[in-house]
């Protein structure tokens, strides 16, 4: 039976994830606890290896259910290697984007039936769901915006899903939504448009309430 806590990080492009994830990391490993910091795609050689094949553009011909399957692979290579040995031994893991993110992107987006994204999910993830998922919401405008300003200038390092139409990322928007609406036993959302301090507060007293560090 695991005993560490899962936390994933969700939102749209801009949205404060990575940074929220290494300052709550930070403070949690100042009051002792040890924490392991991932990421999908990612946390393994294969899922690194995946998101560079996707976020190049790589996989783009494959359409969305391509893209789906390859995320979903990824990510039950992430869960078996990483995450669930890491919560059996006790640890925290702050996971930067996971399952959401496949509804999100290549469900509601980019047009992956429902019960397809469920059946992978269900295949991927199993039983080791996150215990809390914080949700960082802010307007689309505004996260772009934010994305582009850390790209700076040069335009190739804007990836696969940064470049789409305004029009994909509001939908994005309205499904993380959706699914912290219809997940309320393990989902915050938080004003991503506030002081990276004052958000960072925000996450730390959901992890409190729901987890009790
Ligand atoms: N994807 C998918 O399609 N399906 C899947 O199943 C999964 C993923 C798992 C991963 O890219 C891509 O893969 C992603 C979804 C897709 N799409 N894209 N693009 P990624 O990991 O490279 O990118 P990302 O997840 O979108 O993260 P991001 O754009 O790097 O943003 P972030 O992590 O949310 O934000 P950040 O890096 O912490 O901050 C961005 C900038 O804003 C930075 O300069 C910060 O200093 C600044 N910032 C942060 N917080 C604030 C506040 N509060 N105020 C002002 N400025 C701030």
């Amino acid at each position: 039976m695991a005993s560490g806590k899962f936390i994933t990080f969700e939102g749209g492009e801009g949205a404060g994830k990575s940074t929220q994830a290494r300052l709550l990391a930070e403070r949690l490993r100042a009051s002792g606890y040890t924490v392991l910091e991932t990421r999908e795609p990612g946390g393994t050689k294969q899922g690194e290896k995946i998101r560079e094949f996707i976020l190049s553009g790589k996989a783009r011909d494959y359409g969305p259910l391509g893209e789906a399957v390859l995320f979903s692979s990824a990510r039950d290579t992430h869960v078996q290697e990483v995450i669930s040995p890491a919560l059996e031994r006790g640890d925290w893991v702050l996971c930067d984007r996971f399952s959401d993110s496949t509804a999100a992107y290549q469900g509601a987006a980019g047009g992956v039936k429902p019960a397809l994204i469920r059946s992978l999910e269900r295949i991927a993830v199993g039983n080791t769901m996150p215990a809390l998922t914080i949700l960082l919401d802010l307007p689309v405008e505004a996260g772009l915006k934010r994305a582009s300003q850390r790209n700076g200038a040069d335009e190739e390092e804007v990836d696969r899903f940064e470049g789409m139409e305004r029009r994909f990322h509001e939908a994005l928007r309205a499904c993380f939504l959706q699914i912290a609406a219809e997940t309320p036993e393990r989902s915050v959302v938080i004003d991503a448009q506030q002081a990276e301090s004052a958000v960072a507060e925000a996450v730390w007293e959901a992890v409190v309430d729901r987890l009790d560090p």
